[in-house]
């Protein structure tokens, strides 16, 4: 296989608030499809940041009464933890509001100016009167211009995608004093999209976009693609605009501009290779996107779009997943469904998570759902009573009777060649991020193991004298446990180090076409708790959720 260098990035949390089941669900799809990649022996940069500018983080700083730098490095400082305790194995992890970022981002700005991009405009802006502030897209409210849905933001639509402008929303409201905005004339900086459209039809065309996603961009750009405002008036938390009024750069700029800014930092510490090596025009190096279906206006349209315009390398693909529900609702703190993930870790492990997500995950839109009692099932049905299961009732006599030895030979190698041939289409289901097959696929293969010890009966061939065909049963059976975990190590990584620890060995996905014999184990000690009903009635009482 040909070794890949591949940059994969997450979508950046904002720094206004904790780490939760929603961010997990996109950083774990990530880092599974990382882990597959490293193991096949490809160096994956696996980069993110957390998204610290915009008026959000400088209202809540101000709420909070300490300034907005020491509120999002405090913040960073949580969000990375949360990261490692559910292993998610960024190389690197940074912030937007950086002296890199700024450089970069003032850089690219100047460049866009220089080559015509970009032209100032005098704009009407939703004012607030009570609070003397300029309203962001974030703090106006009302009826979608386009699909008509209420309760909208000023800048996008969660309903229907689109996006406008806020002065468009019909009967607007201020989020911050509740009372209707007036109208008021501000000098603006605006990118010239629409420049670019028929470049993005022939782009999205080159790329392997999943049909949901394509379908969507591509009706976007059946319609006129409008200038895009990438200025903020003061007063914001922000780069300033260089010699341009009291103006800032937009979030939504600084941000993807930050996943240069990081793979760059990365290299200059860390790395013998630049990171232009990744964006140069014709890079032949691989970049990923993961994100939300929320946000594939700007990963599909302005980001390539920018990256065209100073003539950097666009990406090679945009793995867009759906939204999370709990019991079908909408995550919402109101309802009680909003789980942080610090408080997920305070009575459950963050394998199960991974496990339970990664059986619903596809390389499609659809939201996934999470049920707790469903979850409770799944997790205990497989994983202790199918996986690990197998692990023990073959371990048992090994460590028992066998001085902790496999046998020398295989019981039945057919059967190992059959689990063998099943790594191929895994391969290619774990390449094509079609995790739920995956799970599908493994458990397919741990009932036939199990199957194959069930009809072997080794507890009754232990109470005969001649104890090889017994040897030779029970070390087939931790063979194709082994191969089943090899399987399953991008997914459960907490529970791959306790089986690699007991099998004395390091799962690699070319190791499995060389069975384990005559090879010493050690003793068999409990992989996996079950859990149970307390665990999950303590979720649902923490949140009071009435839906759970
Ligand atoms: N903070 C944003 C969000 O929706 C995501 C920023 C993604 C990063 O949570 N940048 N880009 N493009
Ligand atoms: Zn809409």
């Amino acid at each position: 296989m040909i070794k890949k260098r591949i940059l994969v990035t997450c979508a950046l949390p904002y720094s206004n608030g904790p780490i939760h089941l929603g961010h997990m669900l996109e950083q774990i799809q990530a880092d599974i499809w990382v882990r597959y990649k490293r193991m096949c022996g490809n160096d994956v940069y696996f980069i993110c940041a957390d998204d610290s500018h915009g008026t959000a983080i400088m209202i809540k700083s101000n709420k909070i009464n300490i300034s907005p730098k020491i509120m999002i490095n405090k913040v960073k400082i949580k969000h990375k933890l949360d990261f490692s305790r559910f292993n998610i194995t960024h190389n690197y992890y940074d912030i937007t509001d950086s002296d890199s970022n700024k450089e970069l981002v003032e850089k690219i700005y100047l460049n866009l100016r220089f080559n015509g991009f970009i032209k100032s405009k005098k704009i009407f802006q939703l004012y607030d009167e009570k609070k003397n502030i300029f309203l962001p897209d974030r703090f106006v409210k009302g009826t979608c211009p386009i699909c008509k849905s209420k309760n909208q933001y000023g800048d996008n639509c969660e309903i229907c995608g689109s996006t406008y402008n806020a002065i468009n929303l019909i009967k607007s409201k201020s989020i911050l004093s509740n009372s209707k905005p007036v109208i008021k004339k501000t000098n603006h900086i605006f990118f010239n999209l629409p420049y670019f459209k028929i470049l993005l039809k022939k782009w999205i065309k080159s790329i392997k976009f999943h049909k949901s996603v394509y379908n969507k961009i591509n009706n976007w750009l059946k319609l006129d693609l409008k200038k895009w405002d990438i200025s903020r008036d003061k007063p914001y938390f922000g780069f300033k605009i260089p010699n341009f009024e009291e103006k800032y750069f937009y979030v939504w700029l600084d941000a993807p501009i930050c996943y240069i800014s990081t793979i760059k930092k990365l290299c200059s510490k860390r790395l013998n290779f630049s990171f232009k090596d990744f964006f140069k025009y014709n890079s032949k190096l691989k970049t990923y996107h993961f994100i939300g279906k929320d946000i594939i206006y700007f990963h599909a349209l302005f980001w390539p779009a920018i990256l065209e315009s100073i003539k950097f390398k666009k990406p090679d693909n945009i793995f867009v997943h759906g939204y999370l529900t709990i019991n079908n609702y909408k995550m919402s703190k109101s309802k009680g469904t909003f789980i942080t993930a610090n408080d997920w870790l305070k009575f459950l492990d963050s394998d199960s998570l991974r496990y339970y997500y990664a059986s619903k995950l596809s390389d499609n839109i659809n939201d996934i759902n999470i049920n707790m009692y469903d979850f409770m099932k799944k997790i205990n049905n497989d994983i202790v009573n199918k996986i690990v299961n197998l692990a023990s009732r073959s371990s048992k006599f090994i460590n028992n009777d066998f001085n902790d030895t496999l046998s020398e030979k295989l019981e039945d190698k057919k059967l190992y060649n059959y689990f063998i041939k099943k790594s191929y289409i895994i391969s290619k289901l774990f390449n094509s991020r079609k995790f739920s097959h995956v799970i599908k696929k493994i458990i397919n293969l741990t009932n036939i193991a199990n199957n194959y010890i069930d009809n072997k009966t080794p507890w009754k061939l232990s109470k005969i004298k001649d104890k090889k065909l017994l040897h030779e049963i029970v070390s087939m059976g931790l063979n194709l446990f082994r191969i089943l975990a090899t399987f399953l190590k991008p997914i459960v990584p907490e529970l791959i180090i306790k089986i690699e620890k007991f099998l004395n060995i390091s799962l690699t996905w070319n190791s499995i076409f060389y069975p384990l014999l005559n090879h010493k184990i050690k003793k068999f000690k409990k992989l996996y708790n079950r859990i149970n009903i307390n665990q999950i009635n303590s979720i649902i009482n923490l949140y009071k959720c009435k839906c759970l």
